[in-house]
């Protein structure tokens, strides 16, 4: 599969396709040419598209119902598509240095290059894809039946809900046990995974497959790395503020025994299954209770939102900037809530299976404020791919994976107080001082939370990739990332028995994680920049581009280009800056964080 989004066990970014037969490198002879070149781009665009639909059809098949047949047929298309793929990396480099190339032509070469490969040998590459099924479908089927196998089972749903919204330490502690039991028998699958991906990134000249995923955004490798690290260092302190203000809340709960000054916090006291994002222990940090609720959820379960209305309110946001509405088939196909009596991903993810508009969404949807904007970030993939569907093949895809992550969630930030008011979800809109506090932190919870996470984990599986760490310390370099990055720390102790990373859907479905990372930090600098398109001139966190069509208008001349163009100049069409900065998510949170530094007054902060 292609689209970086896609649940998809080896898709990458650019990945997916594969199949007529290529001319083989070894059946050329004499120069390359410019011509031959041209013609190569075309007949494996083709070749890849075509095995990449019957790649998506079995994914989709599978995701939504997960047997070992469906598991097997998944694979087994994987397969095919990466068999193609890897002879169309092998063979491109047979135009290595040519010049006198069209500037298309020379973007599409680099793009097949960067297609997920798999091992040279066949027996290996079946190996891998069978893996790569295995593991992403322990994950969907993962449950939880007690110690014994004796309780009643329950499935991540079940136990996030647990996290989300018991306070009572016991229970908290079991759940997040519970889940992250499921995950202990993926440990030796993914270790082999680990060699054979190694393999085959080998086999293409990278020094592993990490190195491999870092190749991907329109610069040397090593370069991307000093730039995460460029952007982590700019929001760090923002971090560091938000972690001290809500460590001091828990005390308050939990009391200094559970949560010491000083130290991490317990991973199973913030509300999410991974303390990614922490939005659900509002209640225990909110600074001035009593006024008006800012708590949607409660509204949407009052007043009875179900998916349909859910996913219908993401679409009529896009649409009120002038984008066009979602087809008929959307409707018709999507997964938007759990099916009964059978096993399916719940995690949400955005399709296009047959390439030709066919626009999907595989949800679990819950009428919860994290779905209502679940859904937009989906739509956002949608919407990218609905803009890019009539391109070359090969430019099928986002900027960079990150891009493809921030669209929908660039239109949340215009999800403000005023928008929820309008959609009937808040009474009152705040005004005061206080009330912006109380909006900024919320906001703050859901995604500044999220900055050390979405960078850590692929860290970890950098290290992994390496061989810096080795499967005998899998865990132990887990939770160092853990605690170095988020302050967080395992609620009970943890041994190599355990496969703690496994218990994170991205892992198992061997999707990087970085991209979520850029998406936090590009995310306010396309709504930055929308707004300015919509002439918005007041503080950041007020501007809301619901209904504005200049600001649409911006949109989609960025989305137009998919992956045509090297990042840095989707991004100056659209912000007219060539960098990633963080300056749009400081400038929005600036109020925040003169209130966390003044409430931070005296406390012990860091860990
Ligand atoms: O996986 C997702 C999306 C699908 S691309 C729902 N996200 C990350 C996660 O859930 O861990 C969105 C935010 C981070
Ligand atoms: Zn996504």
């Amino acid at each position: 599969m292609k689209a970086a989004h896609l649940a998809c066990p080896l898709a990458l970014l650019a990945a997916c396709a594969t199949a007529q037969p290529t001319p083989h490198a070894a059946a050329l002879t004499g120069a390359p040419t410019a011509d031959e070149a041209k013609q190569f781009v075309a007949r494996t665009a083709d070749e890849l598209q075509r095995l990449s639909t019957r790649d998506n059809v079995a994914q989709w098949i599978k995701s939504t119902n997960i047997t070992d047949d469906t598991e097997l047929n998944a694979a087994s298309a994987d397969d095919d598509l990466l068999a193609a793929q890897t002879r169309a990396v092998h063979d491109a480099t047979r135009f290595d240095g040519l010049a006198g190339l069209d500037a298309d032509t020379a973007r599409q070469l680099l793009l097949i290059k960067l297609n997920d490969v798999g091992p040279a040998d066949a027996k290996e590459r079946e190996e891998e894809t069978q893996l790569a099924a295995k593991l992403e479908g322990l994950y969907g089927k993962g449950k939880w039946c007690g110690p014994d196998g004796k309780a009643r089972c329950r499935d991540l749903q079940e136990l996030e809900e647990v996290l989300a919204r018991s306070h009572d330490p016991s229970e908290l502690r079991d759940a997040w046990v519970g889940w992250h039991s499921i995950s202990r028998e993926m440990k030796p699958l993914y270790a082999r995974f680990v060699e054979l991906q190694n393999k085959a990134a080998r086999g293409i000249g990278f020094a592993d497959e990490g190195a491999f995923w870092r190749a991907r955004y329109d610069m040397p490798a090593d370069d991307f790395e000093k730039e995460l690290d460029r952007l982590w260092a700019q929001v760090k302190p923002l971090y560091d503020d938000l972690h001290c203000y809500v460590r001091g809340r828990l005390q308050k709960t939990y009391g200094k025994e559970l949560v010491p000054d000083g130290k991490p916090i317990p991973a199973n006291l913030l509300g999410n299954m991974w303390a990614q994002e922490w939005t659900n222990i509002w209640p225990l940090v909110e600074p001035y209770p009593g006024g008006s609720s800012l708590d949607i959820t409660k509204a949407m379960e009052t007043q009875k939102w179900d998916a349909k209305r859910i996913v219908k309110t993401g679409e009529s946001f896009y649409t009120s900037m002038g984008l066009d509405p979602l087809p008929e088939t959307f409707w018709q196909r999507s997964q938007f809530v759990k099916p009964a009596g059978r096993d399916v991903v719940c995690h949400a993810s955005a399709w296009n299976v047959l390439i030709q508009n066919d626009l999907r969404v595989k949800m679990c949807i819950k009428a919860n404020q994290e779905d209502l904007e679940t859904i937009h970030h989906e739509l956002g993939h949608n919407y990218y791919e609905h803009s890019y569907y009539k391109l070359p093949w090969l430019y099928h895809g986002g900027a960079n994976d990150g891009f493809h992550e921030a669209i929908g969630d660039s239109l949340v930030l215009s999800m403000t107080p005023g928008y929820l008011q309008k959609l009937g979800l808040l009474d009152k809109v705040p005004t005061d001082e206080k009330g912006l506090i109380e909006v900024q932190l919320r906001d703050a919870l859901t995604r500044v939370s999220f900055l050390p996470f979405g960078l850590l984990i692929d860290k970890w599986r950098w290290e992994v990739f390496s061989g810096k760490v080795s499967p005998a310390h899998y865990n132990q370099a887990w939770w160092e990332l853990r605690q170095k990055y988020q302050g967080v720390s395992a609620p009970v102790s943890r041994s190599e028995e355990d496969f703690d990373p496994g218990a994170k859907y991205h892992v198992p479905a061997n999707v990087p994680y970085a991209r979520y990372f850029l998406a936090r930090i590009l995310q306010y600098q396309f709504h930055r920049s929308m707004c300015q398109a919509s002439g918005f001139k007041g503080p950041l966190h007020e501007c809301s581009v619901y209904g504005s069509k200049a600001a649409g208008d911006q949109l989609k001349a960025m989305l137009a280009l998919g992956a045509s163009k090297p990042w840095q100049e989707a991004l100056a069409t659209m912000t007219g800056s060539r960098e990633m900065d963080a300056t749009a998510i400081l400038d929005y949170f600036a109020p925040l964080q003169t209130w966390l530094k003044e409430q931070n007054k005296g406390a012990r902060c860091g860990w």
